[in-house]
């Protein structure tokens, strides 16, 4: 049976701004207080979708959230009417206010691990949402983030979802942004490969000094064990802790994977040699044959990764088995890593072709094109259970397009976030699109 990896792009929420809230997070603390512009956000997000549909990969839509989040400002001790609460929190408590205000979920790389059928005891393609506990506007993510999975993969016979692992810092879950497969084929068992940042257990593990590891390997272990992962079919390594706290707060700022291919940089994880034999060794078993790309530092060093988000980029195989790498505008603005692009894809290497988004409204609060998805590799059968509505098609672009014209500002500052008629904005927008995409209740104001 065929198969193929799809994805699966958050939409940019209509509150889309820049709060500083993620420390060891370089663009999002640099940006802080910037002005965003949520209309073209969403519609840069939308112009990657047509533009990856148009080359012929399936590709989906992952819904934002409800902002402001007055349910979470309520557990935390506002009360009064929807618009009391806003106003109260903006008085009182200004970060609370912006924290629960954040699009974030729009990197949806961080909403969940997805193993597919192949690699999973019970056949079924497995979902755990992340709990992002690491960051507060993050972790207030994953309920709505699991009612949202469960209505685009709602047939059980072939989706299993998971909740998110318990909301401690020795648990902290970031979801596919540390997560990578190998595989020949997508259809055919793989090695899920699963990047921690720091052990919560084993002091033995070096931890970063300046920023907080967000992964912790007790994390990725329960994860593999909820997804019934057979131990040959699982890799785990750390992150160099150095990288950390250069600036690499996930793994996908360091290094992708997709099919038999690892493309890293030499700084990104802890005992590379080892670590790379044992993923030849468990895919070779498999009969595949794994390979690698190592970016030197010399080329391309940790800041410049960090700036340009190169390996935060979509890896994608094309129908002739070559790969196709989708970069942020900023890879082609930076010299160094422009000039390694042109060479490795001059090189005669699977890597052929480089195409550039523009990202910026995402990129500014980091971001890149890896962020703005998750994978979910599928067979036929599998896809067609799927809820069509969330698959991307030329009318669902045009529709999802003229929808952002209608309900989103084209510019934001955290003064904003005080009018209590962006949250009325946020759920009229929410309401028509999840009609749109045929979702039925999701959200918060839908359900309560
Ligand atoms: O969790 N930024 C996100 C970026 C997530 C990127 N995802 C991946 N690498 N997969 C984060 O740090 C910034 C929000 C603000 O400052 O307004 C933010 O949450």
């Amino acid at each position: 049976m065929k198969s193929c990896e799809v994805n699966f792009d958050g939409l940019v929420g209509p509150t889309h701004n820049y709060g500083g809230l993620s420390f060891g997070n370089v663009a999002s603390q640099s940006n802080s207080q910037q002005h965003s512009n949520p209309k073209e956000a969403a519609l840069q997000g939308l112009q990657k979708m047509k533009a990856l549909m148009d080359m012929g990969f399936v590709q989906g839509v992952l819904a934002p959230q409800e902002r402001p989040d007055v349910a979470a400002l309520r557990n935390l001790g506002f009360s009064g009417t929807d618009a009391q609460v806003i106003q109260q929190a903006a008085k009182q408590a200004m970060p609370l206010l912006v924290a629960s205000c954040s699009a974030s979920s729009m990197w949806v790389a961080n909403a969940a691990t997805v193993s597919p059928s192949a690699d999973t005891a019970d056949g079924r393609v497995h979902f755990t949402a992340a709990n992002l506990n690491c960051k507060y506007h993050r972790s207030i993510e994953h309920p709505t983030t699991s009612r949202v999975l469960g209505a685009m993969f709602a047939d059980a016979k072939h989706f299993a979802h998971h909740a998110a692992l318990p909301a401690v810092a020795q648990f902290g879950d970031e979801g596919a942004a540390n997560h990578t497969r190998f595989c020949r084929e997508y259809g055919e068992a793989g090695v899920e490969f699963f990047v921690f940042g720091r052990s919560a257990f084993d002091s033995r593990y070096p931890a970063p000094q300046k920023y907080p590891a967000r992964q912790t390997l007790e994390a990725s272990q329960a994860v593999a064990r909820l997804h019934g992962l057979k131990d040959d079919g699982v890799v785990y390594a750390q992150q160099n802790p150095a990288v950390i706290d250069a600036g690499v707060f996930h793994n996908d700022v360091i290094a992708v994977g997709n099919g038999e291919m690892l493309f890293y940089h030499e700084d990104a994880f802890l005992n590379t040699e080892q670590m790379l034999a044992e993923l030849q060794a468990k895919l070779g078993k498999l009969g595949g044959n794994f390979q690698s790309v190592c970016v030197p530092r010399a080329q391309v060093n940790v800041e410049d990764a960090v700036r340009s988000y190169l390996f935060n980029s979509q890896l994608l195989t094309r129908p002739d088995g070559s790969m196709l790498l989708i970069v942020p505008e900023e890879c082609r603005s930076n010299e160094r890593v422009w000039h390694y692009l042109q060479g490795l894809t001059n090189s005669g290497g699977l890597i052929r072709e480089v195409k550039v988004f523009d990202l910026k409204q995402s990129m500014q609060n980091g971001g890149g094109p890896a962020c703005l998805r998750l994978r979910v590799a599928l067979n036929e059968t599998e896809l067609a259970a799927v809820n069509p509505g969330v698959i991307m098609t030329a009318p669902l672009y045009e529709t999802l397009t003229q929808w952002v014209g209608k309900h989103y500002r084209d510019s934001l500052r955290e003064t904003d976030l005080a009018d209590p008629q962006l949250l009325l904005e946020c759920r009229t927008a929410l309401d028509e699109l999840t009609q749109i995409l045929k979702l039925g209740s999701v959200y918060p104001f839908q359900i309560n």
